[in-house]
């Protein structure tokens, strides 16, 4: 199948107008570095692409909201996501951004060529256009009302409320979001990717060609080309972008994703002057690493855009992943709804392997999956730990404690030596046929089933019981551990590397290429090995649970943020308001009733006298932080017995949205018995 020379990754590139989080990771970055480390152990020659996109309405509304430049954006970002990145250890050849400037020139050349070769269709269109700022408005720049749902704060281009995809004219109501104002609609002039003229061959490259694509993939495809493929516009009027380089075309710049996977050509063509090679020779594989919301995008508009163009090869595989969802939810940005990669990083110092570990193991292959810090704890307890940490730590133990560290030369093999041994030598078929296809978790399985294997062996043959009675045994069996081990290092390696550089560093040994996998003597007899130290740590539940209450916090604050106020009451008289006598009051004593949750017993001072209310604040407020506060309290409310105690007045509380009781105080100290009105 392969008569590849050379592969070219790439990986979608982030929008510089937040950090990443987990989704991203598990979904395109992990399983891309773990396939880039992978062809690099084998010795193939590839470049792993990656960079920002800093182009598109996603960054100028951010910039609109925060009140700063587009640039101050994406240039805050990107330095977060780059540096993110780098200390996850993803390993990208080069990390660029869509805002420099050989990629400004490769994409306007892009564009340029094909306008040259008659391409584009042009087509003159009516669109909003905002009179007072003197703008045509992008469909994310005009709110209306759903036609659908009635949400009176739908997109142009979509519906958060319903889901509905829209276009802005069918939006009732439009506004513009810079003005406020109703925009108009305005004649204006757009180039147009006729793809309805790349159907068949569409149909013939994917539907008949690539058959092998995951079913995600290829399934999406299927349902766009037969729905029917309709010419798309490649020019926005807007300011930030690529400009358009034509004449007359004042104004314009190149739809974000016209210029986005172009930056793809631009970062190799940074990273090398040797770029051609990659991106036009038939015997270079690309495979683009997406999410699955970008593969009409990979899978059809950019490969018509490369075919238009008529030099560059097209992608031999586009192994999109599904979402992963966190605790049950879809992860959101605006919700905050997300695992940060920079706080993980922050809070998890040296555990970078521990995440890329579980968000492998648990990857979104062919499902949208759900991450849960349980279950990331779970799998660094049980598996990095009581595994892998396990079997090698107490390989190494015993080897520096019987043998000064020497590994001992195995003696005659028993049918379970032998078994072990085997599994050693199949490793590498296993583990290369799951990540030659893009199946990652499962290539994960079958390496982490060695140290099973491993750490199983080492349990039955029991060499601290045997040693006493039969030392030549024992250096058997720790020679085979030590050699499974070795092996180990090759097998995690595209997984875990900063773990394997660690235990090459235990076990004295130089990184091997990919295909010494499968070499029961990695270690020769009479090789030193080092003290390991532990490869993972132990999560214990607290760890775990701070994290989980950082999320039920920001479910706490969404909600909150998603109430409305009650509706208002009927008009009261003058009078009636004043009938009310509230005077500021300090708590003198407080105390629990005794037998209830929710009552405390107050005794106020009132300026008039000193009396005793009952109060349903016992599970928002200590009775000790009282004593001494100033409270609001009606004092001529009829008196009303409470569990055998007469209640004499209400204290006024604020009730939030979601029911907590808070109390009303005067800001500053005033006299007791001061009056409320
Ligand atoms: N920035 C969209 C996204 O983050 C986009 C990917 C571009 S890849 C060329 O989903
Ligand atoms: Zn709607």
């Amino acid at each position: 199948m392969s008569n590849y020379k050379r592969t070219l990754i790439t990986s979608a590139l982030p929008y510089a107008n937040g950090p990443v989080h987990i989704g991203h990771l598990a979904g395109v970055y992990v399983p891309a570095d773990i396939y880039a480390r992978y062809l690099r152990l084998k010795g193939d020659e590839v470049v792993f692409i990656g960079g920002s996109d800093e182009h598109g309405v996603p960054i100028t509304l951010k910039a609109k909201n925060e009140g700063i430049t587009p640039q101050d954006v994406v240039d805050k970002y990107h330095a977060m996501i780059k540096d993110s990145f780098r200390r996850f250890g993803i390993s990208f050849d080069i990390y660029s951004r869509t805002s420099a400037p050989v990629h400004h020139k490769t994409a306007s050349e892009f564009f340029r060529k094909l306008y040259d070769n008659g391409q584009f269709t042009e087509k003159i269109s009516e669109q909003y256009f905002d009179e007072e700022t003197q703008q045509f408005l992008a469909d994310r720049y005009i709110v209306g009302t759903c036609p659908k749902c009635g949400f009176e704060r739908a997109y142009g281009d979509q519906c958060e409320s319903c889901g509905t995809s829209l276009s802005p004219t069918e939006l009732i109501n439009p506004r513009s979001m810079l003005s406020g104002n109703t925009p108009v609609l305005k004649e204006t002039k757009h180039w147009y990717l006729p793809l309805d003229q790349y159907e068949p061959w569409l149909r013939e490259w994917i539907l008949e060609g690539h058959k092998e694509w995951k079913p995600n993939v290829y399934g999406q495809c299927k349902s766009w080309i037969d729905g029917g493929l309709q010419p798309r516009a490649v020019t926005r009027d807007l300011e930030w972008g690529v400009p358009v380089p034509v004449e007359g075309a004042e104004g314009k710049v190149l739809y974000v994703w016209f210029d986005a996977p172009i930056g793809y050509i631009s970062a190799t063509k940074e990273l090398t002057p040797d770029w051609e090679k990659f991106w036009k020779d038939p015997e270079t594989k690309m495979v683009h690493f997406i999410g699955k919301d970008n593969i009409v995008f990979h899978c059809i508009i950019f490969p018509a855009m490369l075919k238009a163009e008529g030099s560059y090869i097209l992608p031999d595989n586009v192994p999109a992943n599904e979402f992963l969802n966190l605790e049950g939810d879809k992860i959101s940005t605006s919700r905050n709804w997300a695992v940060w990669l920079h706080e993980y990083l922050d809070e998890f110092p040296g555990k970078e392997d521990v995440l890329k570990y579980v968000l492998t193991a648990n990857a979104p292959e062919t499902k949208d999956n759900d991450f849960t810090w349980k279950d990331f704890q779970a799998r660094n307890n049980n598996e990095l730990v009581a595994v892998l940490g396990n079997f090698v730590n107490r390989a190494l133990v015993l080897t520096n404690k019987y043998f000064g560290g020497e590994v001992p030369a195995r003696g005659e093999l028993s049918a379970y030596d032998r078994e072990t041994l085997e599994a050693i030598s199949q490793i590498r078929e296993e583990v290369e046929k799951s990540l030659e296809n893009y199946r990652f978790r499962e290539a994960l399985k079958n390496a982490m089933d060695l140290a099973r294997l491993g750490n199983k062996y080492l349990a039955d043959e029991e060499p601290w019981k045997v040693i006493k009675a039969d030392p030549e045994r024992v250096k058997t069996i720790l020679n085979v551990c030590l050699q499974v081990t070795a092996n180990l290092t090759i097998a995690l390696e595209p997984f875990i590397p900063f773990s394997m550089e660690k235990l090459r560093g235990f076990l004295n040994l130089e990184k091997c290429a990919w295909q010494k996998l499968g070499d029961a003597g990695l270690l020769p007899a009479g090789h030193r090995v080092n003290e390991p130290e532990l490869l993972f740590e132990k999560l214990e539940d607290a760890v775990i649970e701070k994290q989980v209450q950082k999320l039920l916090d920001t479910k706490k604050a969404n909600e909150l943020a998603a109430t409305t106020a009650v509706p208002a009451k009927e008009c009261v008289t003058f009078d009636q308001f004043g009938a009310m006598d509230i005077r500021v009051g300090t708590v003198l004593e407080a105390e629990k009733v005794a037998k209830t949750k929710k009552l405390l017993k107050l005794k106020i001072d009132t300026g008039i006298d000193k009396r005793t209310v009952v109060s349903g604040i016992a599970e928002y407020y200590q009775p000790e932080e009282l004593i001494g506060r100033q409270v609001c309290i009606l004092i001529n409310l009829e008196p009303k017995p409470l569990k055998g105690i007469e209640s004499q007045g209400m204290i006024l509380c604020a009730q939030n949205a979601d029911g907590d009781l808070v109390l009303v105080s005067p800001v500053k100290k005033v006299k007791e018995g001061s009056e409320v009105k």
